[in-house]
C-alpha cells in the first residue's frame, strides 16, 4: 500500500487529501493533516472520493477514443492517431474555409492550471481565435468583473485565517454549510473561540447556513442591491462611515452617496421583504464591528446584475474601511477546485495570461512576446451563452468541450441541445462517458481525472496546491494537457504551421507548462516567480503573490490601502437596484430559485455513482412552502409539472418551510440522465445575462406548478450485487428502455449495496412497457417473483426474494409501500417476516418494519427519524453525539442537527 498527497477535486475550499492505493487501485482517502485549507478534515463528498474510483466505476469511464464520421452513425472505438488526425483535419478545413472564429473551445474550472494554460495558448496563440470560454462564465465571471471594477484587479484579498479575526461575518448568497463545508467548519470553530462574533446571513431560503445566523435576512430573490444600498444609507445617516479611509484610499463616493439617498431602510424593507429594523441592525454590525468579513458566492454572481451585486457589497467594505486588515474584506468563495487557476491563466474569452486583458493592446503585445508569436487576436471571443448561440446559428461550426457538461449545466437547455445537434463537429474531452453532453460527441477523447492527474490548482484563498497521481490512467485515457499539446502539433502541421506548433507546445510534462505560466506572472499582481513544484511539495501549498526572493506568500492584500487602479485608489461603483430578468406574473406566479445539495456535485457524473450520496436527498424534488401546496391542492410527494417561459420538467414536490410562500427551490444537479425524458432542471432557466460579466442568471426563473394526474404511478427498484453485476450498466440498460416514458427519475439508494430506483407514471396500462421494466429489474420470470395483479384497477405488483433478501420490486397503480420496501432492500434485512406484507397497500408494515426518513449523518448512517426521536426524548446534540457519534466525523450534518433541534420560522 502507498499514499499520495493530492487535492480534492470538488469545491474551491481546496482541501488536501491523502490518496491510499496499491499503485493500481485507489482504496481509500483521508484528509491531509498538513494541508492549510482543511488540516485533515474532509466533508461528505471529499471523504467518499475513493468510492468514485471503485473498480465498478470503470464501466462509465471514457477509456479509448471514440469516433464517428457521419452524424447518423454510432460512435466506434478508435485510437489516438486516428481520432486526433481526424479532428485536426476537420478543424483545419473549417479554419481555412471560414476563418479561425468558426471554431470554439468550452472548458471548465475543474481543469488544472496546466491544462487551462495550453488550451488558452492553442486557441489564442496558435489558431488565432479568442473563442475560448469556460463554465467559469456560469460561476465566477461576475466576481471577476466586480473585483476589477471596484478594486482594480481580480484578486480576492482575504484568507481562511481571517475567519479567526472577524468580529462580524456577513454571508450572502452562499450556502457555505453545503457548498463549502470545510470552510464552514472553520467558521464554526472561529465562533466557538469568539462567542461575540456576529453572523449575518442573507439568503431567500432558510438554509443550514442561515440556521446558524445571529441575524438572518431572508430577502426576496434578486433584491440584494437594494439591501446593500440601504445598509450604506443607514451607515451614512448614523455616521458609521470611515471617512479617513474613504478620503485616503477611494474615489467616487459622492456619486454613490447621491444614489443611496433613495434607498431608505423603509423602502428597502419593502423591496426586500424583510423588517426595517433588521436592515438597520445589519448595517450597525457590519459597520461597527472590529472587523467585518463577507463571504459570497452564486446568490450574487448568477444574476442579471451580478457584477453590481458584487460591487454594491464591496462598496460597504470601502465605506467602512473594512478591508485590508485581519478579519476584514470582501471574500468571494470560488466554486470549482480551480476556478481561481483558470482566471490566473486568462481562461475566458475576454482575458489573457496572468490577469491580463484582451482589450488592452499592451497586454496583447506582452503575451505575444511571451509566446514568441506576432500577435494575439484583438477581437474578443464569445462568452458561454453567446458561444452556443453562435454554434446554433452556424457561425461556429466546430466546438471542443472539455471537462464540463453543458448539456446539463447551461441555461436554456433547448438552445444547447439544438446547438449540439446543429454543430458540424462536436469534440468532447471527458473522464466519464455517461454525461448528457457525451451523447452529442462526434469524437470522444478519454481524459484522466482525480487520482490520476498531475499539476496544480488554486483555491479560494489564492493558495496553490499540487495535484498528484496515485494510480495510472484507465485504458488509453490521457492527461488533458497532453491531449491538447498533441492535437496542437497535428493541427499546426495540417495548417502549414508545423514548426511554430512544435515550438509552442514542446512540453515534456506539466511542470514545464507551469514554469512558463509562472514566468507570465512576473511583475504582475499574482506574481509567483518565487515558487516551484518542488517547494509546493516540500513546504506545502502556498498563497500568491509569492515573487522571487519572498519568504512567504501574501495572506492579505491591500493592507497598505493602495489598489491596482490607475490612481491607486479603490472605486465606489454606483449600483442601482434592478429586479431579476424574469419576474413572476399571473401565469408564472412562483419565483424559482436553484442551488446545491450537500452531497451532490453538479451534473453528478462522479457523485451520482455513489449510492450513499443520494441518501441526503433521494431524488429530484421541487421544494415548496406548505401554503403554496395547499393553495394548489397538492400533497407532499405529489408528482407535478413545473413550467417556466423556457421549458418544463416533471418531478415530485417536497413540502418544506425553508422557502417562503411564492418561492420554490430546485437543486441544480438533476439533468436528463436523472430526470429521463426531460432536459433536466436547466430546461427551465433563461439565458439572460449580466451586461458586464456576461454571467447568466442561473438562480432565477418565474414558474408555475400543476399536478400531474394522468396515468398511474410506477416504482421499480433493484438491489445490485456488485460482485456479480455492474450497477451502472444496469442503469444504462434501464435508461435505454425508458424512451417510452414521458418522464422518469432514475437514481441510486442504499449504502454498501446499491439499489437502482426508477419512479415514473405510465400513461395507461402498458403491458409492453411494464414487461420491459420488469426485464430490466430482473422481475420478468414469474416463477422467481411474488406477483399481484388487479387489472381492473390497473394495479400490478411484483417482488423478488433471493436468499431471504428482497432484491427487486415493481409496483404499478398503487405504491404506498415503496418507501419501506426500499428501506428493507437497502438494509438487506431478512424478508421472511415481511413476506405477507410485501405486496400490500400499506405505508408501513404492521410489524413496524424499517422506515427511517432521510439519512442526515452519512458517515455513521444516522437518519432523520432516529435524530428526531432522540430530540423528542430530550437528548441534547452533545448527548446524541456521545451515544451515536452522529456528526462527529466530517461534521457536514452538524448545521442540520442544529436545525432539527431548533427550527426558525420564515415570515409569510
Ligand atoms: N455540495 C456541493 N458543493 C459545491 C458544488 C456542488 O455542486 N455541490 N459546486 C461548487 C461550485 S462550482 C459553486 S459555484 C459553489 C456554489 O456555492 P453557493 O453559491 O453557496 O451555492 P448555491 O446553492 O448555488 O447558492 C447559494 C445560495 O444562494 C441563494 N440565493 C438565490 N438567489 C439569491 C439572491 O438573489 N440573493 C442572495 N443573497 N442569495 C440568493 C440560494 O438560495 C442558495 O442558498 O459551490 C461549490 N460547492
Ligand atoms: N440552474 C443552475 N445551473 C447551474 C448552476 C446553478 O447554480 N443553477 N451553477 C453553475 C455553476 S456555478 C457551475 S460551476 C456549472 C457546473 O457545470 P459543469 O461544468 O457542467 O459541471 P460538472 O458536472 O462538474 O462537469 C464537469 C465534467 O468534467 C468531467 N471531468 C471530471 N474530471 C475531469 C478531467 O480531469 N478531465 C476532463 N476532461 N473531464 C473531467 C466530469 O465527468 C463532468 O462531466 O453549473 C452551472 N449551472
Ligand atoms: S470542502 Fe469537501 S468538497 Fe470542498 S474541497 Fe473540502 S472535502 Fe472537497
Ligand atoms: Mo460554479
Amino acid at each position: 500500500m502507498s499514499e499520495t498527497k493530492s487535492t480534492c477535486c470538488y469545491c474551491g475550499v481546496g482541501c488536501g487529501v491523502i490518496i491510499e492505493h496499491d499503485g493500481d487501485q485507489i482504496t481509500g482517502v483521508r484528509g491531509d493533516p498538513d494541508h492549510p485549507a482543511n488540516f485533515g478534515r474532509l466533508c461528505t463528498k471529499g471523504s467518499t472520493l475513493h468510492l468514485t474510483a471503485a473498480p465498478e466505476t470503470l464501466a462509465v469511464r471514457a477509456k479509448v477514443p471514440q469516433l464517428r464520421t457521419t452524424r447518423d452513425a454510432a460512435r466506434l472505438p478508435s485510437d489516438w492517431d486516428t481520432a486526433l488526425d481526424h479532428v485536426a483535419g476537420r478543424f483545419a478545413d473549417i479554419i481555412r474555409t471560414h476563418g479561425p472564429d468558426a471554431v470554439a473551445f468550452y472548458g471548465a474550472g475543474q481543469l488544472l492550471t496546466e491544462d487551462y494554460y495550453v488550451f488558452n495558448k492553442l486557441a489564442k496563440g496558435l489558431i488565432g481565435t479568442n473563442n475560448l470560454d469556460t463554465n467559469s462564465r456560469l460561476c465566477m465571471s461576475s466576481a471577476v468583473a466586480g473585483y476589477k471594477l471596484s478594486l482594480g484587479a481580480d484578486s480576492p484579498p482575504c484568507s481562511y485565517e481571517d475567519f479567526d479575526h472577524a468580529g462580524c461575518l456577513f454571508i450572502t448568497g452562499s450556502n457555505t454549510a453545503f457548498a463549502h463545508p470545510i470552510a464552514f467548519r472553520r467558521v464554526e470553530d472561529a465562533r466557538k473561540a469568539n462567542p461575540d462574533m456576529k453572523l449575518i446571513v442573507v439568503d431567500p431560503r432558510r438554509t443550514d447556513t442561515a440556521e446558524a445566523a445571529d441575524l438572518f435576512l431572508p430577502i426576496l430573490p434578486g433584491t440584494d442591491i437594494a439591501l446593500y444600498n440601504a445598509m450604506l444609507h443607514v451607515m451614512l445617516w448614523e455616521g458609521w462611515i470611515d471617512q479617513a479611509y474613504v478620503d485616503a484610499h477611494t474615489e467616487g463616493f459622492d456619486a454613490l452617496k447621491k444614489l443611496v439617498r433613495d434607498y431608505s431602510p423603509t423602502s428597502a424593507a419593502d423591496i426586500c421583504g424583510i423588517p426595517k429594523a433588521d436592515i438597520e441592525k445589519a448595517a450597525e454590525w457590519f459597520a461597527t464591528s472590529s472587523a467585518t468579513l463577507s463571504l459570497y458566492c452564486q446568490g450574487l454572481n448568477q444574476s442579471s446584475s451580478g457584477t453590481h451585486k458584487n460591487s454594491a457589497l464591496i462598496n460597504l467594505h470601502l465605506a467602512t474601511g473594512q478591508i485590508g486588515r485581519a478579519g476584514a474584506g470582501p471574500f468571494s468563495l470560488t466554486g470549482q477546485p480551480n476556478a481561481m487557476g483558470g482566471r490566473e491563466v486568462g481562461g475566458l474569452a475576454n482575458l489573457l495570461s496572468a490577469h491580463r486583458d484582451l482589450a488592452n493592446p499592451e497586454h496583447r503585445a506582452e503575451v505575444a512576446a511571451l509566446w514568441g508569436i506576432d500577435d494575439v487576436p484583438a477581437e474578443p471571443g464569445k462568452s458561454a451563452v453567446e458561444l452556443f448561440e453562435a454554434v446554433k446559428e452556424g457561425q461556429i461550426k466546430a466546438v471542443w468541450i472539455a471537462c464540463t457538461n453543458p448539456a446539463q449545466s447551461m441555461p436554456d437547455q433547448t438552445l444547447i441541445h439544438e446547438a449540439l445537434k446543429t454543430a458540424e463537429l462536436v469534440v468532447v474531452q471527458e473522464a466519464f462517458e455517461h454525461t448528457e453532453t457525451c451523447a452529442y460527441a462526434d469524437v470522444l477523447l478519454p481524459a484522466t481525472t482525480w487520482g490520476e492527474k498531475n499539476g496544480t490548482v488554486t483555491n479560494s484563498e489564492r493558495r496553490i496546491s499540487r495535484v498528484q497521481p496515485g494510480v495510472a490512467a484507465p485504458g488509453e485515457a490521457r492527461h488533458d494537457w497532453a491531449i491538447v499539446c498533441d492535437f496542437a502539433q497535428r493541427l499546426g502541421h495540417t495548417l502549414g504551421k508545423g514548426a511554430l506548433a512544435e515550438r509552442l507546445f514542446a512540453y515534456d510534462g506539466p511542470e514545464a507548462i507551469w514554469n512558463e505560466h509562472r514566468e507570465s506572472t512576473r511583475g504582475r499582481d499574482l506574481d509567483i516567480t518565487g515558487l516551484n513544484y518542488a517547494m509546493l511539495e516540500t513546504a506545502g501549498p502556498q498563497q500568491w503573490p509569492y515573487p522571487e526572493g519572498a519568504t512567504g506568500g501574501q495572506v492579505r492584500l491591500y493592507e497598505d490601502g493602495v489598489f491596482p487602479t490607475p490612481s491607486g485608489k479603490a472605486r465606489f461603483v454606483v449600483t442601482e437596484y434592478k429586479a431579476t430578468a424574469e419576474k413572476p406574473s399571473a401565469r408564472y406566479p412562483l419565483h424559482l430559485i436553484t442551488g446545491r445539495l450537500r452531497d451532490q456535485w453538479h451534473g453528478m457524473s462522479r457523485t451520482g455513482l455513489v449510492a450513499r450520496l443520494y441518501s441526503h436527498e433521494t431524488e429530484p424534488l421541487l421544494h415548496m412552502h406548505p401554503d403554496d401546496l395547499a393553495r394548489r391542492d397538492l400533497g407532499n410527494g405529489d408528482v407535478i409539472r413545473v413550467k417556466s417561459r423556457q421549458g418544463s420538467v416533471v418531478l415530485k414536490v417536497l413540502e418544506t418551510d425553508t422557502v417562503r410562500p411564492g418561492q420554490c427551490f430546485l437543486p441544480m444537479h438533476w439533468g436528463g440522465n436523472a430526470m429521463a425524458g426531460t432536459l433536466g432542471v436547466n430546461a427551465l432557466m433563461p439565458s439572460a445575462f449580466d451586461p458586464y460579466s456576461k454571467q447568466p442568471e442561473l438562480k432565477h426563473a418565474a414558474a408555475q406548478v400543476e399536478k400531474v394526474t394522468s396515468g398511474h404511478p410506477i416504482v421499480a427498484m433493484r438491489r445490485v450485487d456488485v460482485t456479480k453485476e455492474n450497477p451502472y450498466e444496469v442503469m444504462a440498460r434501464i435508461r435505454t428502455r425508458l424512451a417510452a416514458l414521458p418522464y422518469a427519475s432514475l437514481t441510486l439508494a442504499g449504502r454498501d449495496v446499491p439499489v437502482v430506483m426508477l419512479q415514473s407514471r405510465v400513461e395507461e396500462h402498458e403491458p409492453e412497457l411494464i414487461n420491459a421494466i420488469d426485464a430490466a429489474f430482473s422481475l420478468d420470470d414469474p416463477t422467481q417473483a411474488l406477483s399481484y395483479a388487479d387489472p381492473r384497477r390497473d394495479i400490478g405488483k411484483r417482488a423478488r426474494i433471493d436468499d431471504d433478501i428482497l432484491t427487486a420490486v415493481r409496483l404499478v397503480g398503487e405504491t404506498k409501500a415503496a418507501e419501506w420496501l426500499a428501506q428493507l432492500m437497502t438494509v438487506g434485512a431478512s424478508a421472511a417476516p415481511m413476506r405477507r406484507w410485501l405486496l400490500a397497500p400499506v405505508t408501513q408494515p404492521p410489524e413496524g418494519g424499517p422506515t427511517r426518513g432521510k439519512v442526515i449523518c452519512n458517515c455513521f448512517d444516522i437518519s432523520e427519524d432516529a435524530i428526531k426521536a432522540a430530540f423528542d426524548a430530550g437528548e441534547s446534540i452533545e448527548q446524541l453525539q456521545a451515544r451515536t457519534k452522529c456528526g462527529t466525523n466530517c461534521g457536514s450534518c452538524v448545521p442540520e442537527l442544529r436545525r432539527l433541534k431548533n427550527q426558525y420560522r420564515l415570515p409569510a
